[in-house]
């Protein structure tokens, strides 16, 4: 049955559905013996039903430059499946976003957003809007006029949008105060906010930190290992990447790379993370050439000299890898590299960073493989986190909400690893996260029917 669905897919999507079908096709695969072994999934049609976004809303957005010269870009909210609660997920910006890629990551975030065990639904939108090199006055005339279009289509119990890729607590707060001047309402329509006005501490750092709790009790209970003085590789130097970076080496471990897309650091002494934050941090996005400018003895390699089908970031010698940038940045090749130079887990900050061949050959090799839509969760996490806060009308410490996510994190490592061994697939965190998702979303589908 699975076959069927993933062929007809296939046949009645394009070229940009490439990642959206990359994505169903893993999830998939990982269902069919529990599929196949219960009737009711057949009868309520719930993987057609899964496969399907419930709307794709895409408007047109115009904005004014410094220039005053028009610009138009597109803009879109994909609403993907609002079983478990409000559709949730965030917004990117970045010149690569169409509906596909959008698709493959509403598809993954009602995955993720089941594995907290919260009620939360699966959404993703945003624009092809590049934030990088535009004023904060350009950013800010974009964000609102992107605004003026998706408002009707959100709010607190319908659909909560927050960051992503390009869209960090600057643009989040450009967005809220539209969001409030149309509608007049001051509730929580979207998380991350700054703390200012409603955001929650800590929401900056969840994704990184989560990921790391992840890795830390995924490392204790698999190999009775700790992060403690073992070098880590991480890519990406955006909000997942340097939050990453800061818990490993509040953890001990000594972090010897990042990227962004035009380069990579290779820093044999471990990153300077306030160096790096002050480049990259706050939505700063400079080059990572200016790291190797104060730090001389790093290595910068620019991206056109990267070596075929290879990156530099995987290639140093490493205990583990945590991917943090972008989609299919992790290949085979690097997969070969990191296995070679002694790497023992590999833990995704970035949505689906590794491509499936390489999954197949660590998984192969032993290597601890952690898939983003569980060990990435703890971002939409304390994004609900806050949602709950905005609703009471609380404000929670920062010690509360740290304590909730560690919490929350350990909870997913081990209902993904206990549902791996349940269906016979022990160590296999990819099913595990596929089938434990699965079981909590077509259960609301079917109870709350057609
Ligand atoms: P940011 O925009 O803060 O940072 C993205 C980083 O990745 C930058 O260093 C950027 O480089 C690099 N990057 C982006 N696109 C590419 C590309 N095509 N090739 C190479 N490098 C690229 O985003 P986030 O840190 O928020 O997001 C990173 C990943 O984590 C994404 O996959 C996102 O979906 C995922 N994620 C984010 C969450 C969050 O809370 N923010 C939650 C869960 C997952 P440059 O500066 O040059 O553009
Ligand atoms: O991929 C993700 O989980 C996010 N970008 C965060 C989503 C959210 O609603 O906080």
């Amino acid at each position: 049955m699975v076959e069927k669905i993933l062929a007809n897919l296939e046949k009645s999507s394009c070229a940009v559905d490439n990642t959206f079908l990359q994505a169903v096709s893993e999830v998939l695969h990982s269902l069919t013996p529990i599929v196949e072994s219960d009737p009711r999934y057949e009868m309520n049609g719930i993987v057609e039903r899964l496969v399907t976004p419930d709307r794709i809303i895409q408007f047109k957005v115009q904005w004014l430059d410094d220039q005053n010269r028009v610009n138009i870009n597109n803009g879109y909210r994909i609403q993907f499946n609002n079983s478990l609660g409000p559709y949730k997920g965030g917004l990117r910006f970045h010149p690569s976003v169409t509906t596909g890629v959008l698709k493959f990551l509403a598809f993954e975030q009602i995955f993720k957003n089941s594995l907290t065990g919260l009620p939360i639904g699966g959404a993703k939108g945003g624009s092809d809007f590049d934030p990088k090199g535009k004023s904060d006055f350009e950013i800010m005339k974009f964000c609102r006029a992107f605004m003026r279009e998706l408002h009707q289509y959100i709010g607190a119990r319908t659909d909560v949008p927050a960051g992503d890729i390009g869209v960090g607590s600057k643009e989040i707060g450009f967005l809220f105060g539209e969001y409030k001047r149309i509608s007049r309402n001051y509730d929580g329509v979207l998380s991350g906010k700054p703390y200012a006005f409603g955001g929650s501490l800590m929401r900056p750092q969840a994704t990184g930190y989560g990921v790391v709790y992840f890795a830390q009790e995924m490392l204790k209970e698999e190999l009775q290992e700790t992060l403690d003085s073992q070098v880590c590789c991480v890519s990406g130097a955006g909000n997942v990447a340097l939050h990453t970076i800061e818990k490993l080496q509040f953890f001990g471990a000594k972090v010897i790379t990042c990227s962004d897309s035009e380069g990579t650091i290779y820093d044999p002494d471990g990153i300077k993370l306030e160096l790096l934050k002050s480049i990259k941090g706050d939505e700063k996005r400079q080059s990572l050439k200016l790291y190797k400018a104060k730090v001389p003895t790093s290595v910068y390699t620019q991206k056109d000299d990267y070596p075929e089908g290879a990156h530099p970031v995987w290639s140093y010698p490493c205990f583990a890898a945590f991917p943090c940038a972008t989609q299919n940045e992790l290949t085979k090749a690097d997969a070969q590299s990191l296995i070679r130079n002694g790497c023992i887990a590999v833990v995704e900050g970035a949505n689906m960073p590794t491509t499936p061949d390489a999954i197949d050959l660590l998984q192969e090799e032993g290597i601890l493989f952690a898939p983003g839509k569980a060990s990435n969760a703890g971002g939409v996490a304390v994004s609900e986190f806050e949602m709950s806060q905005n609703a009471s009308m609380e404000k929670w410490d920062y010690d509360k909400v740290d304590r909730k996510l560690d919490e929350l994190m350990r909870q997913i490592y081990k209902r993904i690893a206990l549902t791996a061994k349940e269906y016979g697939r022990e160590r296999n965190f990819v099913d595990g996260a596929n089938i434990a998702a699965f079981k909590r979303v077509a259960e609301a589908m079917i109870l709350e029917g057609v």
